[in-house]
């Protein structure tokens, strides 16, 4: 069984060390066998095409064909081990036309999923990876053990500059730690990024001297390239620390030159994951979170979006998460083995800090936090501005709730003698 000159599957090879290992699952339609999918797949991923051609020659097949080495019929799922040298090592967009690329579109399947990757030495160390990680992130915000907290400026579009930078310095001095901008929210007519940028930093400035707290803003400088360029230099300028960045709408290109950029100015970077529903919502097709989250390592996010193992607002499992937080963070977070991971070694580069977020209030804090661990952000929008009392008192409740699970006081019993806690009970129950 071959595509176009060559053959694919052979289950006695044993991966190499230098073999970039990734894991499909796979429907094929009617008719058609897995192992003729898996001939497909590796072909067209890589040296092959539809027919037999002259321009192919055994050296090229020695050296560059990549071998379908596992085919499991229960689960539909198939591994293929590609040589390195199939790749231009830091070219992630170009590894990514190759084994999720055209494969996507062929008749012979009807769903596919990229489910996992593991990359080599050399790959790995073609990329970046987080300036940071979760040390560099803790050092920056002086706390060294409890999971960080912050919120989402809520409506996410809408308020001006001005509004924006009040609601930030309520939300600090309310007692979180983190304000973010949302994914939305841009430079627009009615708020403008420079401006916002400088009024937000300043109310950082006035919230730090007043609490003694170090405070964190993270501007969302999501944009076309060069403007994007110009914004984070506009956040290094008036003393900000980190920018945020939509990582799947702006592109992996942006998302890797951008970290050349926050290398120079020494910016740490949010990965906002807006649009990864697209790709991975279907359980049978596109490309799982575990492989966005790996990209984004390599890349060089340093706090990425990977859900609130389903406690909160948005689509997504417990399993799941914990797996890839158990991969982006490298700690003994109990990964899911349902999920026939291909576990990375990362060769000493730094790990991600995990962020949860997404319909989260203080009620959910303590949950959270058990089933995440601490080395995580929890983001609250609607459950810090949506509290009876408002921003601040919301912003202090979730305070409170961190506190409490910390001295692992039930959140119910630590509410009677604090007030803010008490009233978000009365909302949320
Ligand atoms: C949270 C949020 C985040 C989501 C994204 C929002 O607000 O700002 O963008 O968390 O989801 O707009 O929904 P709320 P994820 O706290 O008001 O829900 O982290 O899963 O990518
Ligand atoms: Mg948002």
């Amino acid at each position: 069984m071959i595509y176009g000159n060559c053959e694919f599957v052979d289950k006695k090879y044993k991966p190499k060390s230098t073999d970039l290992v990734v894991m499909y699952r796979v429907e094929p339609i009617k008719g058609i066998s897995l192992e003729r999918i898996c001939e497909l797949l590796a072909g067209e991923s890589s040296i092959g095409t539809w027919t037999k051609i002259s321009t192919m020659n055994p050296t090229i097949a020695k050296k560059l064909k990549p071998h379908a080495f596992y085919i499991n019929k229960k689960k539909n799922l198939v591994k293929i081990a590609y040589p390195e040298k199939l790749f231009e090592k830091n070219n992630m967009s170009g590894i990514l036309s190759s084994i999720a690329g055209n494969i996507y579109g062929m008749k012979e399947a009807k769903k596919l999923r990229l489910e996992d990757i593991t990359f080599p030495k050399n790959i790995v160390k073609a990329f970046p990876g987080p300036q940071f990680g979760i040390k560099g992130i803790r050092k920056l915000i002086k706390i060294k053990k409890r999971p960080l907290i912050g919120t989402i400026v809520k409506p996410k579009v809408g308020l001006t500059a001005k509004q924006h930078a009040k609601v930030a310095y309520e939300s600090w001095v309310g007692g979180l730690d983190i304000v973010k901008d949302d994914e939305n929210l841009t430079s627009m007519e009615f708020n403008n990024f420079y401006k916002r940028i400088t009024l937000t930093l300043k109310a950082r400035d006035k919230a730090e001297k007043e609490t003694g707290e170090k405070k964190i803003y993270l501007p969302n400088i999501t944009a076309e390239y060069e403007e994007m360029k110009k914004r984070a230099e506009h956040v290094k300028k008036k003393g900000g620390e980190v920018v945020m960045v939509d990582i799947l709408t702006v592109g992996w290109s942006s998302l890797a030159a951008i970290r050349n950029v926050t290398k120079k100015l020494k910016l740490a970077i949010h990965g906002h994951r807006a649009m990864h529903g697209a790709l991975t919502r279907d359980p049978k097709h596109g490309i799982s979170m575990l492989v966005l989250a790996k990209i984004s390592r390599l890349l060089g996010t340093d706090q990425l979006h990977i859900g609130t193992a389903g406690i909160g607002k948005m689509h997504g499992s417990a399993s799941e998460e914990l797996s890839i937080e158990y991969e982006i963070e490298q700690q003994k977070i109990k990964a899911n083995p349902k999920l026939n991971r291909l576990e990375q070694d990362w060769y000493g580069m730094k790990p991600i800090l995990a962020v949860a977020s997404g319909g989260v209030s203080p009620l959910q804090i303590s949950k959270i936090v058990k089933t995440m661990g601490n080395d995580i952000i929890i983001q609250a929008g609607g459950g810090v501005h949506g509290h009876p009392n408002g921003t601040r008192a919301g912003a202090t409740a979730m305070l409170q709730a961190i506190e409490s699970t910390m001295k692992k006081i039930p959140l119910k019993q630590y509410a009677k003698t604090h007030k803010e806690l008490e009233q978000a009970f009365s909302k949320w129950k």
